[in-house]
């Protein structure tokens, strides 16, 4: 049976009044906590398959990108409820981001204004989620950055040379992260600096290999058209692309000039040696190896597909990869043997490695699985989710007369990425699928000309996919994943460490002074620099007061002493647009010059204690 059409709102009242009668039962203890158990293996009558009683916890993670806020957030699922922000490329005034001297050391000098976060993936081990990190791309500024999973922050941002524009980005799978891979989409001038600005011809691109490590970049491939998403294989082996401007078109018209494009796969064992051999060069100022792999390179392998593809995306039997469609109603299904065939020499032609087309609906962008043998794509202009099965698929391109389409879900409206629970790694657990919708239209309450977008929460855990639940987004989500919370909610610190390398930077220079950050409170002098070192702990500074002179450099350095959980600080200095975060044990510190006479008070931002509005103190400065 098809459920009712997602426009139709009665739908969710009847779920809504399903029953709420089913909110007993067990719930499962995972490291202390509770955890509601799946909704969907409770019997009838049940709540609705998202809530999460008041108190209980939410059984997955979501990790959502925050698109051109340039933040990546975290939500709890099945709620869809939106847990926290992480700032990474954006600047954040309630934590600090951008302001704090620790989180400018992590943005580097002369950081843009912001950023476009499209693509957050957790790093892996053997094809598992490790909970060390998550690797998020930024297409604005040309940037990949890392967020350190036990405590949820930014720790590294890596500009990409050579490039513009990084929009896809996947970590490699085996034998770990390993390589974080990224693709600059816009070709440009080689090196950029000037030359050959009106003559296309002349544009290039590459892919880059950035160290998960280090996040150093390790290597770079030239490449013929240009690049949109990417994905890599379970064994480490290759890692692949999409390119919709085979053409090298610079307008819209030219883009679409060819019936097919082409997916780029790339030879990871062949680029290493090559570089190892000395074959590369390197351009302008950066020391990165840059090698060629346009066609006839040795190193890539460039498959035909129809016409300006865009997601692509490998399913968790290791076995295949797929390229969805976009402007063809199809999604090319690949075999990563047959690319062993082919770097082997055992391939005639590259379009070999396909071994299936199903036909599926207008506007095939993205494909998430299940773990079972299933796909979803998301089609775009159909405002739908296909359902079908990978092998029936392959079944109907050898001939047979198989029907590989299992359903189609409407959503609501014209979904980008999808994703489905663990569906990028081996763990795939067919559970929990995402809608990740473009367009919200008339299914909340109206905000005003701008519209959120729209997530939408599908149960594919049955035979036949269920619309469970709408969630609003802010702008904009393009790409998510999904895990089960018990495989992280042990790495996740409830309160800073004193020896935390975030901080690291800021207590050495303190010892410098002989200051012991969680002991004194002292103001030191160093001609035109003042250093303020000072505890918090609720509800009060350890200085009730500090004297500078007009044209002071001022580092104020707070040193947050309370351990309990969440007994967060921070630290807002009146009329001079700083404002700080400082979590328990944590220490946050702010440059800036005191260019203006007079008193200004500073005052905590976290309300953290009765006396929270006395928790303050006062700036003097000297005229
Ligand atoms: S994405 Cu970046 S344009 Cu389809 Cu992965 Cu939205
Ligand atoms: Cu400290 Cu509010
Ligand atoms: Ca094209």
């Amino acid at each position: 049976m098809l459920p009712p059409a997602p426009g139709n709102p009665a739908r969710r009242n009847f779920m809504r009044g399903g029953a709420l009668a089913g909110l007993a039962g067990a719930s499962g203890i995972i490291g202390g906590m509770n955890i509601i158990p799946s909704a969907h293996a409770a019997n009838e009558p049940s709540m609705p398959k998202d809530h999460v009683a008041p108190g209980q916890l939410d059984e997955y993670y979501g990790f959502w990108s925050g698109g051109q806020s340039g933040e990546m957030r975290i939500l709890g699922m099945p709620s869809m409820r939106e847990l926290m922000r992480i700032p990474v490329f954006n600047t954040d005034f309630a934590v600090g981001w951008g302001i704090t001297n620790e989180s400018r050391r992590v943005l580097g000098k002369n950081f843009p204004r912001g950023g476009d976060l499209h693509h957050p993936h957790m790093s892996q081990t053997h094809g598992h989620y490790d909970g060390r990190y998550i690797f998020v791309n930024d297409k604005a500024g040309t940037r990949v950055a890392r967020i350190r999973c036990d405590v949820m922050r930014t720790d590294k941002i890596t500009p990409i040379p050579n490039v513009q524009a990084i929009h896809g980005l996947r970590v490699q799978r085996e034998p770990k992260t390993g390589y974080v891979f990224a693709n600059a989409e816009f070709r440009i001038p080689s090196p950029n600096d000037g030359r050959d600005l009106d003559d296309p011809k002349k544009y290039q691109t590459m892919f880059t290999a950035v160290n998960g490590e280090t996040m150093e970049v390790a290597w770079q491939v030239i490449v013929d058209g240009n690049l949109d998403n990417t994905e890599c294989d379970y064994e480490g082996k290759y890692a692949v692309s999409t390119c919709y401007n085979s053409e090298g078109g610079v307008v819209l018209a030219d883009m679409m000039q060819s019936e097919r494009d082409w997916v780029v796969v790339f030879n990871l064992g062949r680029i290493e040696a090559a570089i190892k051999a000395g074959k590369f060069k390197t351009i302008g100022s950066s020391k990165v190896p840059v090698v060629d792999g346009r066609h006839g390179s040795e190193l890539t392998m460039y498959i035909p597909v129809p016409k300006n593809p865009h997601g692509v995306n490998a399913s968790p039997d290791g076995k295949y990869f797929t390229a969805n469609g976009k402007l063809s109603p199809t999604v090319t299904v690949m075999a990563w043997s047959k690319v062993d065939d082919y770097f082997n020499g055992k391939l005639k032609t590259p379009r070999e490695a396909v071994v299936a087309e199903p036909q599926l609906g207008l506007g095939p962008l993205h494909t998430a699985y299940d773990g079972r043998g299933f796909a979803y794509t998301t089609l775009f202009i159909d405002s739908q989710i296909a359902k079908w099965n990978i092998q029936d698929a392959i079944d109907a391109y050898g001939g047979k007369k198989v029907n590989y389409l299992r359903q189609k879900l409407d959503v609501a409206y014209q979904p980008g990425h999808n994703h489905t629970s663990l569906g990028e790694t081996r763990d795939a657990d067919g559970h929990w699928l995402v809608s990740l919708n473009k367009f919200a239209k008339d299914r909340f309450l109206p905000t005003g000309p701008l519209h959120p977008d729209l997530d939408q929460l599908i149960d594919i855990s049955g035979d036949q996919m269920v619309l469970v639940a709408d969630a609003p987004v802010y702008s904009e989500p393009h790409d998510a994943i999904i895990l089960p919370s018990k495989m992280l909610i042990n790495k996740v610190k409830r309160t800073w460490s004193r020896t935390d390398p975030f901080f690291a930077e800021t207590v050495a220079q303190a010892k410098k002074h002989g200051i012991t950050l969680e002991k004194d409170n002292k103001v030191v002098r160093e001609g035109n620099q003042v250093f303020v070192y000072m505890t918090s702990s609720a509800p009060q500074y350890g200085l009730p007061n500090f004297k500078v002179k007009k044209g002071n450099e001022v580092t104020v350095t707070i040193t947050n002493v309370d351990s309990i959980e969440d007994l967060t600080h921070g630290f807002c200095l009146t009329n001079y647009g700083i404002n700080m975060e400082i979590s328990p044990q944590e220490t946050s510190s702010v440059t800036f010059i005191a260019d203006k006479p007079g008193v200004y008070w500073y005052y905590c931002t976290f309300f953290c204690h009765a006396l929270h509005l006395e928790m303050r103190g006062r700036m003097l400065v000297e005229a």
